[in-house]
């Protein structure tokens, strides 16, 4: 098999330097863009790439995952450039990792374990915090060996720089016992998390979701005015941060903010951002930003389609809003998105484009789920207007001598609430 040079780059800063590995394994067209954003990626755990070197694959080396002549090619890029790290874009098995190594005499990662420093550096509540250490520990329990814990040198401004420490310190028994105390910890905030929604039930509820940097934090913004941090990097917002929009909304809507999804997330930081997912699982509504100006744009929403899938939410509303519009180079980009998904809307948080359009969709999407009911009250009763409206959607209050009729929309779980409220039934109307 033919493979490419080490691509060299240029280094101007101080930051840890990095080699990063692509391969294009068997069935894929091509390397360069997944290298494109492993580039990214690296840059955002404030690595300097230094050098690229890819190769296509026609089978995976159980020991060292790439061919003896390339990992030999690989040995002189390291011995050439002395990185901190050689970062592999695919999974690498425990094994292939200490071979790779014991060879390369220098700390090699996976895109995996990258995507896990980012989310160490950027977690910031709690739960975050909590999560990520939970998928840290368990990714790294096969991977105990300290192997190269005595070549590994200080990392400036990364959070884990004492991860060669770690694994020297604490063995799999300690770990373990971590691991259940990390678990006990977040289904004690999963509990909460629990009760913080049950407040919420009734409210007509909207989850931002998409691939890391589609525009889902700009959008939140855009629509509530809110402060949410943007930025062009990936996996800038780990927490679910959760708005309540009363402008240009016939009634309240909380709209949620996510975690960017990526390919080959892993997998442990799936199931560990249980109830950050839980609150894409609890929304009315999904809607789906995409980046359109991307040039991979439709296979970035394959990914997110397919993890969405995994977490259990495809019974949930999804309408797609392709971002960026502004960005395109070329309309027709629109047009032909458009005509393969009519259903969506192109918008651009930056222009404010098809935004109230977007607003229109959402109120659609709310109310094409309730169904008219009438509900009669007494004057005395008039105070229960106030919780009622915390459940469902007031058209019209009518004031008669008898009482008050109320004309409603609710969905069947909000009548349901309303109805062991008021202990009595509610009628259509
Ligand atoms: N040109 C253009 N840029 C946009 C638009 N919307 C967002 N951006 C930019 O895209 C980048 C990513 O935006 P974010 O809102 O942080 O993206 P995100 O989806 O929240 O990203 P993560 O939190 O990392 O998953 C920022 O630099 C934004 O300024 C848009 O409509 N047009
Ligand atoms: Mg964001």
């Amino acid at each position: 098999m033919k493979s490419k040079d080490t691509t060299h780059i240029n280094a101007q800063t101080s930051k840890p330097k990095a080699i990063l590995v692509g391969v294009s394994l068997p069935g894929t067209p091509s390397s360069e863009v997944s290298l494109e954003e492993l580039e990214g990626l690296a840059t955002t755990a404030n690595y300097e790439p230094v050098a690229t070197l890819t190769q296509r694959l026609a089978e995976i080396n159980p020991k060292t995952f790439l061919g003896s002549g390339k990992v030999e090619e690989l040995r002189q890029a390291v011995e050439h450039h002395d990185p901190e790290a050689v970062i592999f874009d695919e999974e690498l098995s425990p094994r292939q990792n200490r071979e790779l190594e014991k060879i390369l005499k220098c700390r090699v990662m996976d895109r995996p374990w990258l995507i896990l420093e980012i989310f160490n550096d950027h977690a910031q509540t709690r739960e975050a915090k909590t999560q990520v250490e939970l998928a840290r520990m368990k990714y790294s329990l096969p991977r105990l060996t300290g192997m190269w814990s005595h070549l590994s040198r200080q990392r400036g401004g990364i959070g884990m720089k004492d991860v060669g420490e770690t694994q020297i310190q604490l063995d799999r028994r300690m770990i373990r016992n971590e691991i259940h105390k990390l678990e006990k910890k977040l289904v004690q905030i999963d509990k909460e998390k629990k009760t913080q929604r049950k407040n919420r039930q009734g409210t007509y509820k909207v989850a931002l979701v998409g691939y890391t940097n589609a525009g889902k934090s700009t959008l939140m913004n855009c629509l509530t005015g809110a402060d949410t941090l943007v930025e062009d990097k990936l996996f800038a917002t780990l927490d679910a941060t959760v708005r309540k929009i009363k402008k240009n909304f016939p009634y309240p809507v909380l709209l949620s903010d996510t975690v960017g999804l990526i390919s080959k997330l892993p997998h442990d930081l799936v199931a560990s951002f249980k109830s950050t997912l839980d609150e894409v699982r609890d929304a009315d509504l999904l809607i789906h930003v995409v980046d359109l100006s991307h040039r991979e744009y439709a296979k970035q929403m394959c990914t997110a389609d397919d993890l969405l899938q995994q977490m259990g939410v495809d019974d949930i509303d999804i309408l797609t809003v392709f971002n960026k519009v502004d960005a395109l180079s070329d309309t027709e980009i629109l047009d032909r998105a458009l005509h393969a998904y009519p259903s969506a809307i192109g918008i651009s948080c930056k222009t404010g484009q098809g935004i109230d359009l977007l607003r229109q969709q959402m109120v659609f999407h709310y109310e094409k789920n309730l169904a008219p009911y009438r509900l009669e009250l007494e004057h005395s009763q008039a105070m229960l207007i106030q919780e009622i409206r915390k459940h469902a959607l007031i058209l019209k209050e009518d004031y008669t001598p008898n009482g008050i009729a109320l004309n409603l929309r609710l969905s069947p779980e909000a009548k349901a609430k309303l109805e062991s409220i008021l202990k009595r039934s509610i009628n259509p109307n």
